[in-house]
């Protein structure tokens, strides 16, 4: 058995390629990453890697992380600046025995130190959102976190190794140095290739407050099957945080376990996903809730083409 499963629509193309790498019996982990550097070298998704939306000061600060399943190891990077794939500085940092989680100065000088090279990762187009949010911003009063997601992707190849790979530039004018959930293990992600693999998109401040990647790998563990797993956490989380903090933030997972089973949930009106395994056809799905549950069906070509207009019109100045 072999699948793969990403949050968003802006995964298709990476997982497209990657699902045929594991198909082919290549390894979870360079599919996995391939997949996310697809993601990260496209300038129009504005919320990962190149192109992706600065902190309030103007600077793109990536986090991004990778887990080996077979392993636990795992590498993670926060606030790099000027780098050009943050996954692959997070894979490169699995395969140490010390300093998994790297941030800022630190992390910019190991990467370069691994041979990494420099690249202005901040974009024309990128700056140009970031003035037009400044200005709504003061005019409006609109939130400036609105608007962001995180590329995850998790992996099952055919020797029944499981990886999962998280970058994002995290929220749209976030404060120099804010770390979400996506580069914290058990948060962002976690991978047990005896279980199975869960990543999580949404307001990281909130997605951290219930360990929720982690979560769900402990109730799959435990028998849940994916969907129930991912259901089970996004409400409950949801509740939990309605009920005693007064407000929940976007909360979105993906997940599957060893046999390729998946699963999806999420809080949000629309939340798409990408989906490829040995049983189901490469699919992107459109996830709502309705009462207490996900449902998802595929999207259609109308949608399909709305998005690819959306994500390159214009930006009104
Ligand atoms: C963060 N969870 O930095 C990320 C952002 C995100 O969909 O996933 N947005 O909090």
């Amino acid at each position: 058995m072999w699948g793969m499963i990403a949050t968003w629509r802006m995964a298709l193309e990476g997982v497209t390629e990657a699902a045929a790498e594991l198909k082919a019996g290549k390894s979870t982990a360079s599919a996995v990453v391939n997949a996310v550097t697809a993601v990260e070298d496209f300038p129009f998704y504005k919320s990962v890697g190149f192109g992706g939306l600065p902190t309030e000061n103007g600077d793109v600060e990536l986090d991004a992380a990778y887990m080996d399943g077979d392993t636990l190891a795992f590498g993670a990077i926060g606030n790099l600046i000027d780098i050009a794939n943050p996954v692959k500085v997070a894979y490169a940092l699995s395969r140490q025995r010390y300093n998994s989680l790297l941030v800022g100065q630190g992390a910019r000088e190991w990467a370069l130190s691994q041979g990494f090279s420099s690249k202005e990762m901040l974009t024309e187009r990128a700056l140009q959102h970031y003035r037009k949010r400044c200005r709504e911003t003061l005019d409006k009063g609109l939130s400036p976190y609105d608007g962001h997601d995180t590329v995850g992707v998790i992996g099952l190849d055919k020797h029944g190794s499981m990886s999962v790979a998280t970058s994002t530039s995290g929220l749209f004018m976030k404060k120099r140095g804010r770390l979400g959930d996506s580069p914290i293990i058990g948060s962002g992600f976690y991978c047990d290739s005896e279980t199975g693999a869960a990543t999580a998109t949404g307001v990281g401040e909130d997605l951290m407050k219930g360990c929720t990647s982690y979560e769900i790998v402990r109730r799959m563990a435990q028998g849940m099957s994916p969907q129930q797993a991912a259901d089970s956490v996004v409400c409950e989380l949801e509740d939990k945080l309605m009920s005693r903090f007064g407000r929940a933030g976007d909360l979105s997972v993906v997940c599957m376990n060893r046999q390729g089973e998946f699963g999806a949930a999420t809080n949000i009106k629309t939340f798409s996903f990408v989906v490829a395994t040995e049983k189901q056809p490469l699919t992107v799905f459109r996830a709502e809730r309705i009462r207490e549950k996900t449902h998802y069906q595929p999207v259609d070509d109308e949608w399909m083409q709305a998005y690819a207009a959306r994500i390159r019109a214009p930006i009104e100045e």
